[in-house]
């Protein structure tokens, strides 16, 4: 088992290997891949399409993608504008009052959709524009620091072995605000499955990432604020790590600037 990093030291940025994620600690670390696009998978376990049932203002559309063949699948980022790594803020909207992290297991492809590794993503989400109206979708997903990957990239020994997700939010004194988490053995559709949807007549280019679907959900009323850490573990592969900032304040310095 290798896990795959970037880190930031003396010299600029440079890649390292390391065999665990506890000696990952050491380092300054940066997002472990730069995607020329980031794609997500949703509504992939039954907590999800339950919790998408309950906010939204038409409830059908959820039951029907979760039985369906094809799955929901949708552009999160290109040029990785809106996608931040450990320790960089993730943005909550300002014209948003429900705003969540989205803990998923974010796939790395390679050459024609093939699975290459493993890291954590956050797919942030405003919960009360998505529940508006399912044609909102993009505006709910897509903006400044709706994006995190991190902290390595893990090339599994075995690609059938389920992840564990934990999720926890902690306040600006460091108290624990919410803590959930899943197992990717809940998730109602593979992860070959979902890459060979999304490289249908599609040219997803190599080195892209794709999310497959949140399994943990906070109760309906939390919602993340700036001064938020969000911390999401898997173990054998470590913890993403990010406060919480404005997606206005990032939008203006943000990675598009660079
Ligand atoms: O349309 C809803 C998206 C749901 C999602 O992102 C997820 O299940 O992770
Ligand atoms: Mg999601």
């Amino acid at each position: 088992m290798t896990l795959q990093f970037r880190y930031r030291d003396g010299d600029g940025v440079r890649t390292g290997t390391v065999a665990n994620a506890e000696e990952l600690d050491a380092y300054d670390l940066l997002i472990p891949v730069e995607p020329p696009e980031v794609w997500c998978a949703g509504v992939t376990y039954e907590r999800s399409r339950d919790a998408r049932i309950e906010e939204s203002a038409v409830e059908d559309v959820y039951s029907l993608v979760y039985d369906a063949d094809r799955p929901e699948l949708f552009l999160k980022d290109a040029a990785c504008r809106r996608t931040v790594g450990p320790g960089e803020p993730i943005g909550v909207r300002a014209d948003s009052a429900w705003n969540v992290p989205e803990p998923e297991i974010a796939l790395v492809l390679g050459e024609g959709g093939s699975l290459v590794g493993v890291t954590i993503g956050n797919d942030v989400s405003s919960r009360d524009i998505e529940g508006a109206n399912p044609l909102y979708l993009p505006q709910a997903k897509v903006y400044a620091g709706a994006c995190a990957l991190g902290p390595a990239v893990l090339v599994p020994d075995d690609w059938s072995a389920p992840f564990e997700i934990r999720l926890r939010i902690l306040d600006a004194d460091g108290a624990m605000v919410f803590e959930g988490e899943t197992s990717t053995a809940r998730m109602t559709r593979s992860f070959e499955e979902l890459a060979g949807w999304l490289l249908r007549d599609n040219p997803v280019p190599p080195g892209s990432v794709l999310l497959t679907g949140t399994g943990v959900v906070p109760p309906d009323d939390f919602t993340l604020e700036p001064g938020h850490v969000v911390e999401i573990s898997v173990p054998g592969i470590g913890t993403l790590r990010n406060p919480v900032g404005r997606a206005g304040d990032l939008a203006a310095t943000g990675r598009s600037e660079s």
